[in-house]
């Protein structure tokens, strides 16, 4: 499958990674808009948010397991997650992927 993440997550393609084990991947984006902004994705192809099922979802428990401590490790105690799904939303990469935000205050508006 031609996707982007699929391939980093294959390490077909280079990527900053935070963490990783046999389910997940997180690295940081390729253009930061905050100090810290990290992208956590499973390893498994999900297209997006929209994607998500009964039988997929353990692993998007898990993404929401794991994002507090990369933040904790990142030093962040405030932070946003944000994943975009479709084009209205302005989704680039259609392989499902969270962004955590951080490391300075952020607008109040969310759109
Ligand atoms: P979204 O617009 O929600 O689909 O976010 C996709 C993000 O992926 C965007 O913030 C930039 C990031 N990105 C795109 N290509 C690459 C890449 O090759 N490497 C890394 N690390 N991040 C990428």
């Amino acid at each position: 499958m031609d996707c982007l993440f699929c391939k980093i997550a294959a390490g077909e393609i280079p990527s900053t990674r935070v963490y990783e084990d046999d389910l997940i991947l997180a690295f940081r984006d390729i253009a930061p808009q905050t100090p810290v902004h990290i992208l956590f994705v499973p390893k498994a192809h999900i297209a997006s948010a929209d994607g998500i099922t009964p039988e997929n979802s353990a692993v998007v428990a898990h993404i929401f397991e794991t994002i507090p401590k990369v933040a904790k490790a990142e030093g962040l105690t405030s932070y946003r997650l944000v994943s975009n799904v479709g084009p209205d939303a302005c989704q680039s990469v259609k392989h499902l992927h969270f962004h955590l935000l951080g490391g300075r205050e952020m607008s109040d508006r969310m759109a």
